[in-house]
């Protein structure tokens, strides 16, 4: 057990800070057994702060060469330092601080702060990495003017970054060199960032709206060097749009993208020196897969965003983290909405917060978007934060309307500009542009948990009325037992029985030809009534239309009128939701019956039109094929029984193939690849549509799919084509072929860490191959690397979080093998091991089988002593009763 239990930190405890820094001169002296940094900060008192504070700093590991106050050399008498803060009794209302510490960024396997990534320095300081570095008032609100001097060996570090722009270099003695840059923008020291070493640069260039010439760098390894052409378009596409969309023009003259290939997350949003994990920015045709490209483009946005939102206006603590992640997420979405097709994007989206964020929503680790309390910070980069938070600004805008929302936003960064502020601060400014009270939607950022709303309707055959009563709850969460009800913008539609969306009269007298055929509902208490006028028959309903909020809908659709609405919702989105809770209804219905029962005949149809249908946008078609998940029907389900959710789902999947084989090959083979690769909306949509066909065919063994499977396997021309084919081929039973082509890619792919990242994920999370005796002969691969996070989780985290049917195997053993490496990897890096326990958190939702052993899982983690505080709080949550 841990000795001691770390500490809560509460949002009602905020403070402002008792000293400001207006200027921080950084010197990093590097080298190959450590680093030394000589800091100068340029304090004062805080007049909005109580008088006579002592000065304290934030340390982290750090050890302290010295301390100077204004010039004088202290010593150890008049401050304390630990490794983990540095404080002094007495000092003036102003002065000039200088502190050398030494580091060991070769040693760091946390990688916060300064570390070494396959031979180069780099930095990943958000939330509180900067403290790693030296002591400093390590918080959002205390923004400084960062001046950075990094001195390193010529030939091993030709290249020398930091933020704001290049003012100076030169040669040292002993063939080492300097550079200083200096960053114009004050800024809080988590969007500090330093990189050296031997990076090709490649550049291109960006006029602003405004005419200004703004230099873009990129910098990778020289092997790298082909797969930066993606990366630079997508920032030049983001860049324009949101000069367009949000009026935001970009600031300094220099903007640089870097890749590295060890990296807690998938990139950071450094002041002008944005740090990548190279699976989130190198792309080429032959390596990285449409996703993949899509998914580079949507991170480089959103990076490039957080200029916006997050640097110049920034959090002025981290309870308000959503203010620039749920925002610069928003802004993402939009952005890729409209760079494809915004349906398939809205699918997207909604899948993901449906079942993983629902399900933290409904878990022991359940938050607000704007948390109360958290122990350690970097846990609450969570769905909540990012994907709730950007569904509750999307929700604003969906209420004021895009130009109020624009003037809203304009409002927003024009009062807050150069200021650490509030989610509350956010609302209010778009409350004031539009008018609207938005007091009790306020909630969304207070109160955790998936509101639910049940609906009810009447038909009223003599009146022609049809009434719609929707009831709103939110569920207890932890710390919450009681819930105020939310203000939900609810869009409807409704289907008449010609397939056609009706006009929804809200009142006899409104005329027909005004009514719109969606209407945006907005539901306050804890059940509403809408009457609809004009109606000759019963419809169909279409609720939450577009996903309107994040939300569960409960209404009792059969299976024909999901039918219906699959082939006549005017609203993309709920064609999809339509198709969707059809199969999990039918799936469902599977579970506990004899194996001789077969799948209702309905679905069969439903799929066969489907297929057929060339008039449908074909991303969407293609979208609507896949059944649902094993993930989103655990989330469904009152307790899960994993493996016959997992059981039924195959039995349904393969009934669908064999009936289909013959419409999945003609549409395999009207969609096969012809003439070059284009990354064009239609052709990704083609490839997707090909690739599922081809996907249910080897799930059947077709003889026929094989061939196809080999065949497309061996004459690829596009990473997206060649990794489907191996996913088919490893999740058939055609084990000669599996082998060949998995031991066929790795010869071809060896050299690149991103495809083999993706070899790995193929077997880690296939329910055919990925047995955990074979992902643990993953983990003996030459390939694999324990200080490299994105291997770990390709294949540990596809392992436990993709391949559910093995990873809940009965004997617990999946959980064991958690367990160990959790166990293991919190010793070196706890940011990474905390994550991995997410799928153990859970427990409770499962049936007893399941639920001991995730629990003697969570207890073993529990028992380790020195537990770091990252494990610890969500293990020890995981367990609260
Ligand atoms: C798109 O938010 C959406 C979310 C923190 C690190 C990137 O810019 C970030 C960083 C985490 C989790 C998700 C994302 C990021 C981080 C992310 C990236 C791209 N400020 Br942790
Ligand atoms: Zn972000």
């Amino acid at each position: 057990m841990r000795t001691s239990q770390p500490q809560t930190i509460y949002l009602k405890d905020y403070e402002v800070p008792p000293f400001l820094v207006d200027h921080t001169d950084l010197r990093f002296e590097l080298f190959e057994d450590g680093a030394r940094v000589h800091s100068t900060l340029s304090m004062r008192r805080n007049p909005e702060s109580a008088a006579g504070q002592p000065l304290e700093l934030d340390g982290d590991s750090l050890e302290l060469e010295s301390v100077a106050l204004d010039g004088q050399a202290l010593s150890d008498r008049d401050y304390e330092a630990t490794p983990a803060s540095l404080r002094i009794d007495s000092v003036p209302d102003q002065f000039s601080l200088s502190v050398v510490t030494w580091i060991r960024p070769q040693d760091n396997t946390r990688l916060e702060g300064l570390y070494k990534s396959s031979g180069m320095f780099c930095t990943q300081c958000e939330a509180e990495g900067f403290r790693c570095i030296t002591y400093y008032p390590d918080r959002p609100d205390v923004m400084a003017r960062f001046r950075t001097r990094i001195e390193a060996d010529q030939s091993r570090y030709p290249v020398l970054l930091s933020n704001g722009n290049d003012v100076e270099r030169g040669e040292l003695d002993d063939g080492r060199h300097y550079a200083v840059w200096e960053d114009p923008f004050p800024k809080p020291s988590y969007l500090f960032a330093l990189v050296a070493g031997d990076l090709v640069e490649k550049r291109d260039q960006f006029t602003t709206v405004s005419g200004r010439e703004i230099d873009l760098r990129m910098y990778v390894e020289p092997r790298n060097a082909e797969k930066c052409d993606h990366a630079l378009v997508s920032l030049k596409k983001a860049m324009r749009w949101d000069e367009e969309v949000y009026g935001r023009e970009y600031d300094l003259d220099i903007f640089m993208i870097v890749a590295v290939d060890d990296f807690n997350m998938g990139a950071m949003e450094n002041k002008g020196l944005n740090i990548f994990n190279s699976s989130c920015v190198l792309a080429s045709p032959d390596t990285a897969t449409d996703m993949a490209f899509q998914r580079i483009e949507s991170i480089v946005a959103h990076e490039y965003f957080h200029n916006w939102s997050g640097n110049r206006v920034t959090c002025r603590d981290w309870f308000q983290l959503s203010l620039k992640e749920g925002f610069t997420v928003f802004r993402d979405t939009q952005f890729s909405s409209d760079m494809g097709s915004p349906t398939v994007k809205r699918i997207e989206d909604a899948s993901l917060l449906r079942t993983a964020q629902f399900a933290e929503d409904g878990g022991p680790m359940a938050h607000p978007v704007r948390p109360d309390s958290y122990m350690e910070i970097s846990n609450f980069y969570t769905l909540t934060v990012y994907e709730k938070g950007c569904e509750v600004v999307r929700m604003i805008h969906t209420l004021l309307g895009p130009e109020q929302f624009r003037a809203g936003s304009d409002l927003y960064f024009e009062r807050h500009d150069g200021q650490a502020v509030t989610t509350d601060d956010f609302v209010r400014a778009m409350e004031d542009a539009s008018g609207r009270d938005l007091s009790q939607f306020r909630l969304w950022y207070e109160q955790a948990g998936t509101p639910r709303l049940t609906v009810e309707d009447e038909y009223d055959d003599a009146q022609g009325t049809y009434r719609l009563t929707i009831h709103q709850s939110v569920p207890a969460t932890p710390g919450q037992p009681e819930k105020q009800p939310q203000h939900i913008p609810f869009a409807v539609g409704l289907i008449g029985e010609q397939g056609k969306a009706l006009p929804l009269r809200l009142s006899a007298d409104e005329d027909e030809n005004d009514a719109p055929t969606q209407r945006v509902l907005e539901l306050t208490g804890d059940s509403h009534t809408f009457t609809f006028h004009g109606l000759q028959a019963r419809p169909v309903p279409s609720l939450l239309q577009g996903f309107s909020a994040p939300v569960r809908v409960d209404y009792p659709w059969t299976r024909d009128q999901l039918m219906f609405l699959m082939s006549h919702d005017p609203d993309g989105f709920n064609r999809w939701d339509a198709s969707q809770r059809l199969a999990s209804d039918v799936i469902e219905s599977l579970m506990h019956q004899p194996k001789d029962v077969r799948t209702d005949r309905r679905l069969l149809t439903a799929y066969r039109h489907l297929l057929a249908d060339r008039s449908l946008d074909q991303a969407l078609v293609a979208r609507m094929l896949q059944l649902p998940t094993v993930a989103a029907l655990i989330e469904q389900s009152e307790t899960a029984d994993v493996q016959a959710i997992h059981e039924a789902r195959r039995r349904v999947l393969t009934e669908l193939a064999v009936e289909l084989r013959d419409d999945l090959v003609a549409c395999y083979r009207r969609n096969q690849e012809s003439g070059e690769y284009r990354l064009e909306p239609e052709d990704i949509a083609r490839r997707a549509l090909k690739n599922t066909a081809l996907a249910w065919l080897l799930h059947v063994n077709d003889e026929e799919g094989r061939m196809l499977a080999v065949k497309q396997f061996e004459g690829a021309t596009n990473m997206t084509d060649r990794a489907s084919a191996l996913r088919a081929l490893v999740n058939s039973d055609f084990e000669g072929d599996r082998q060949q082509a998995l031991d066929r890619f790795y010869g071809q792919f060896k050299e690149d860490p991103q495809v083999v990242e993706q070899w790995f994920a193929i077997q880690a999370s296939s329910p055919n191959a990925g047995s955990l005796a074979h992902v643990e002969a993953l983990l003996e691969h030459e390939a694999f690397d324990w200080k490299n996070p994105n291997k770990i989780r390709s294949v540990v985290g596809a392992f436990a979080g993709q391949n559910l049917s093995h990873f809940h195997a009965k004997d617990g053993s999946g959980y064991r093998f958690l367990a160990k490496h959790i166990l293991a990897l919190d010793e070196t890096n706890p940011q990474i091991a905390a994550r991995l326990v997410s799928p153990l958190t859970r427990w409770r939702k499962f049936k007893n089988v399941y639920s001991e052993g995730m629990k003697s899982a969570l207890e073993t983690l529990r028992d380790k002593p020195d537990l770091s505080k990252d494990v610890y709080e969500v293990v020890h949550k995981s367990l609260k009763d």
